[in-house]
């Protein structure tokens, strides 16, 4: 049993959180429209503009002459970033076996906390509650037999939808629904089974039509849509993988004696590599701190443990005495630094 989640216009969505004035109101967030002369393209509206055929992917400068006076914001990645980071967080107290797609997409297995799809149903309802509640944002979603009919699901009712699809429905579910609506089949693909039917505007039961040998003619991916307009999809949930290690380093605008600066950019990498351990929540198991000259000549060090709980001072004083070890052989200026920390397996994966 899969639930899929997908926020509604997300970045838009986040903007009128923050300014409620923009509700109601076409919102557009992208590139500067300069007047009309501007590059770039729109990363999303909101409901109220894609009523205007404004859409993720359309040069800025056409959605500026589809509507005016809609209101046109850069994209705040960090905000959005941090945002996302926070409904990650809500997702994992519902389940750990969850696969991250985008900032606003996720597939859940929720098999371990629904035993049947009504209460898969409830499961759905208290994730999007809690989500409204602490972060004041609508999401969409969908829960099925699979990823790719849970994916149909969410998509089909936005904004703020919840779809369940029963196992014994979901043939009949996707039978009216656009070709294009499956996932991983794209405008090309599309066309290319027009052109195969002779019909236009596909649906799934229209191509359904097709033999295996027919839809082999449009090369590899013809089993792929045989499978998939019948509801089957074998693919599984890809889990977060925790990174074996996380690393920063500095090239220095010109190489340096400095040992002042040297040593403060050290620390400053320090501090960054560590706040991004932190999040995962690992033992250490290795330090290791290089160190680039102007010749290129590039010496690394490290120091092992068995297992280190993960520590700021700690890191920095081990770090630094590697440092100091490299620097004391070599009088060169340096090009670069740099520091690592490898992370012991968790647990979950041995
Ligand atoms: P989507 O989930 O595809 O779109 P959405 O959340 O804006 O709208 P919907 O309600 O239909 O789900 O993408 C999530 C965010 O990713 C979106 O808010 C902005 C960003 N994005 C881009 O920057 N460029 C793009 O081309 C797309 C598709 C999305
Ligand atoms: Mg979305």
């Amino acid at each position: 049993m899969i639930l899929h989640i997908d926020m509604d216009c997300f970045f838009a969505q986040v903007e009128e959180r923050e300014n409620p004035r923009f509700r109601g109101i076409p919102l557009i967030i992208g590139s500067d429209p300069k007047d009309g002369s501007g590059r770039g393209v729109v990363s999303t509206s909101n409901y109220e503009a894609r009523k205007f055929g404004i859409y993720s992917g359309m040069p800025i400068s056409k959605a500026y002459k589809a509507n005016k006076e809609a209101i046109f914001l850069p994209v705040n990645q960090n905000l959005y970033q941090k945002t996302s980071q926070r409904i990650f967080k809500i997702i994992e107290l519902f389940s750990k076996d969850y696969q991250p797609v985008s900032l606003d997409e996720a597939y859940l297995d929720i098999k371990k906390i629904a035993k049947n799809y009504s209460e898969a149903r409830k499961v759905a309802e208290k994730l999007k509650e809690l989500i409204l509640r602490k972060e004041n944002l609508t999401c969409s979603v969908g829960v099925a037999q699979n990823k790719m009919i849970a994916k149909i699901a969410s998509e089909s009712d936005k904004p703020n939808g919840l779809v369940v699809v029963k196992p014994k429905d979901s043939f009949k579910f996707i039978s009216e629904k656009k070709i294009k609506e499956i996932p991983g089949i794209g405008p090309k693909t599309e066309l290319q089974l027009e052109e195969l039917l002779q019909k236009k505007n596909l649906k799934v039961k229209d191509v359904r039509a097709l033999s295996e040998n027919q839809l082999n003619s449009l090369g590899k991916k013809g089993s792929d849509i045989y499978q998939k307009v019948r509801g089957i999809d074998g693919s599984s949930i890809e889990l977060k993988r925790k990174p074996k290690s996380v690393g920063k380093e500095k090239t220095f605008e010109e190489d340096t004696s400095d040992s002042k600066k040297i040593i403060e950019t050290f620390k400053k990498l320090t501090k960054e590599v560590f706040l991004i351990s932190e999040k995962e929540k690992l033992d250490i198991e290795k330090i290791t701190v290089i160190c680039r000259f102007d010749n290129f000549k590039t010496i690394t060090k490290q120091i092992s443990f068995f297992a280190q709980k993960l520590d700021e001072g700690f890191i920095y004083k081990k770090g630094v005495k590697l440092l100091l070890r490299i620097l004391t052989k070599n009088y060169r200026p340096i090009r670069l630094i740099g520091i690592r920390v490898s992370f012991k397996k968790n647990p979950d994966e041995l």
